[in-house]
């Protein structure tokens, strides 16, 4: 194991020597690790990723508030908060977080037995069950103390902001990569006004701000080994006021789609209308009725729009240089660039498909109010 990483742990009162290490999951952003202790306890080691989040206290600020929040209904409701929320570890001075000498900072989570996180929709009950779970969360979180939450990322889900530093991005070239990417670039351009569609019904006052993950995709939320239902809601870095169709749309561009984020065989990558289906039922009924007419009608904008943003981030990264999301190979995020705008394209031809299957479940809202 890392020598670095004993260090951190001892400072989490875990003796040298006790445990092994290794790194773990497929998230982009964070460094994750398995902690593998002698008593056969396991732990989730992070060291939180500081050119992303500039203020680490204050993401921790955030996730200490929300766990806390979160047990404490869990267990109102006679559930398993140990299981179906995070739990953050103090280290042996009663902080969330340690600091090391480099400025990196790191914290620990208990690790969740008995479940997993996927990249990949293996059976539709599982999507389904993801669906409950992050409308729940939805709605657990309806009476959090928002304005108590620092915005982590601002800006986060602003699509036209997001369209502007692409441009920029353009227009620095410095990679000189530019030349390869032509036919991606005309496809952002010729989209463009799906940047502006929920922040001009925002400006006008139609679209309520709830407290969302901002980050729901199907690698975030833990599925019960045994079970196959959704246990727990993870990574909670972007926990912020946003907008339910952001959540909603996050979790249909990754989860819906019938191939990997990197997939670099397009003919394999399109949206699974029986996953979208699914999932507009499973979400519908975990925000139990709370959301408005215009915000269901919303939801696959809400699909179309998140695939549009993620593209345009993968694709300015991937013209920048790949500083922002973890890359294993050189073209990966060109590739999981072209992989976001293939859903696009089917979306685009599945629109009526899509907006069909979103008013029949509406009724679900009428029936429960
Ligand atoms: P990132 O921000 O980099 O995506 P995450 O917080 O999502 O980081 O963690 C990355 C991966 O680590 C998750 O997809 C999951 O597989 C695993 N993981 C994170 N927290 C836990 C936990 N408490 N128990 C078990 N596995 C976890
Ligand atoms: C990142 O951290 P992770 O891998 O769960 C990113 C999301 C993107 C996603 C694309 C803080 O999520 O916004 O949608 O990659 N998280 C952050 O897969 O930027
Ligand atoms: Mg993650």
């Amino acid at each position: 194991m890392c020598g670095h990483c004993e260090s951190v742990l001892e400072q989490f009162g875990i003796a040298p020597g006790t445990c092994s290490v290794r790194i773990f999951g497929s998230g982009h952003i964070n460094r994750t690790y398995l902690v593998s202790q002698e008593n056969g306890e396991k732990l989730i080691l992070q060291r939180i990723n500081r050119s992303v989040f500039q203020k680490p206290e204050e993401v921790m600020e955030n996730v200490v508030g929300v766990t806390r929040f979160l047990q404490e209904k869990i267990r109102e409701a006679g559930g398993d908060p140990w299981r179906e929320t995070l739990h953050v570890m103090e280290t042996v001075q009663g902080d969330p977080y340690f600091r090391d000498v480099q400025g990196k900072y790191w914290r620990i989570y208990r690790y969740i037995e008995g479940a997993s996180c996927y990249d990949l929709v293996e059976k539709p009950s599982d999507f389904y069950e993801s669906a409950v779970a992050f409308g729940h969360f939805q709605n657990l979180l309806a009476d959090y103390p928002a304005e108590s939450l620092h915005e982590t990322l601002p800006g986060f889900h602003d699509t036209r902001a997001r369209v502007q530093k692409f441009k920029e991005a353009l227009e620095a070239d410095a990679c000189q990569r530019k030349r390869l990417v032509q036919k991606e670039i005309d496809f952002v351009l010729a989209r463009e006004d799906l940047a502006d569609v929920f922040g001009d019904l925002q400006k006008r006052g139609e679209l309520p701000l709830r407290v969302t993950h901002n980050d729901a995709k199907l690698n975030n939320i833990m599925i019960d080994d045994a079970t196959g239902k959704a246990i727990c809601v993870i990574d909670l870095d972007t926990v912020m006021p946003g907008l339910a169709m952001n959540d909603f749309g996050d979790s249909i561009r990754f989860g819906a789609s019938t191939a990997l984020e990197d997939e670099t065989d397009l003919a394999k990558v399109s949206c699974d209308m029986e996953l979208f289906e699914a999932y507009v039922k499973g979400f519908l009924e975990g925000c139990d009725g709370k959301l408005t007419d215009l915000e269901i009608s919303l939801l696959p904008m809400g699909a179309k729009i998140m695939t549009y943003e993620c593209g345009v981030r993968f694709l300015t990264d991937y013209l920048e240089g790949d500083h922002y999301f973890h890359i294993e190979r050189e073209h990966q995020n060109l590739d999981r660039a072209r992989t976001q705008f293939k859903l696009i394209e089917d979306m685009e031809q599945k629109w009526k498909v899509m907006q069909d299957i979103v008013k029949k479940y509406q009724n679900y809202k009428q029936n429960h109010q």
